[in-house]
């Protein structure tokens, strides 16, 4: 896989977009890289990059801590197409909605589709938490810092600055192992990759 750190690749034909993968049920590790299996066998979806996965505490309700990374593909799908896609493999992996920002097998959101604005009652997008969270911010800037959001004008390794690293437990990137933030001190991530 390549990394898309200056975004050469024209943000238009096929458009490229950034999705975000979480789980915090089941075996987390095991459902993301299975997801990212079927998203990258999807007809109309090129997989290009995928974080390190990041252990995080969970935002919202109690609920077990979650582990979160974030791809980026190439498409031949409309926004829309691409989200019930995205559905259906959640839905494959027995997702099952109950609790807002409740636990779940699979949570795949779109986070960017090349430079689109989107807002439809099914659709937004960039997605509305994008540029808060840093569960989603810190693994998308290991992968496409200097993208910029269409709506704030910002990069992503803005962003991701400003939110900091709360939340974020630990990272975990194939090759390297677990590496577990002891103390607070100990928190700062590794360099982006280049
Ligand atoms: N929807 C609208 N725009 C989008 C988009 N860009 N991508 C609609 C995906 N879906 C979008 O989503 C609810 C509805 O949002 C869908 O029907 C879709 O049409 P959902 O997946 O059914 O429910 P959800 O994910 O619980 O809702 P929501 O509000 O999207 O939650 P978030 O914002 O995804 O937050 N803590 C940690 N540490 N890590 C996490 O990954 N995730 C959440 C969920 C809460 N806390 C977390 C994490
Ligand atoms: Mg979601």
């Amino acid at each position: 896989m390549v990394e898309c750190t200056d975004l050469s690749i024209s943000p238009s034909d096929p458009p490229l977009v950034a999705i975000a993968l979480g789980s915090n049920l089941g075996q987390p590790l095991l459902q993301l890289r299975s997801a990212l299996q079927v998203l990258a066998q999807t007809p109309g979806i090129s997989v290009l990059a995928c974080s390190p996965w990041y252990r995080t505490a969970p935002v919202g309700p109690p609920q077990p801590d979650y582990w979160n990374g974030c791809l980026l593909a190439q498409v031949q799908l409309s926004p829309w197409a691409l989200l019930k896609r995205l559905q259906a493999i959640e839905a494959q992996f027995g997702r099952q909605r109950q609790e807002h920002w409740g636990a779940r097998t699979l949570d795949l959101d779109l986070l960017l589709y090349g430079d689109r604005s989107i807002r439809t009652p099914d659709l937004t997008v960039p997605h509305p938490r994008l540029a808060e969270r840093p569960f989603v911010l810190v693994p998308l800037a290991a992968i496409a810092p200097q993208w910029r959001h269409p709506l704030l004008g910002e990069t992503i390794q803005t962003l991701r600055e400003r939110v900091g690293d709360a939340g974020i437990i630990a990272v975990l990137s194939d090759d390297a192992g677990e590496t577990t933030f002891a103390t607070a001190a100990d928190r700062r991530l590794p360099e982006p990759r280049q």
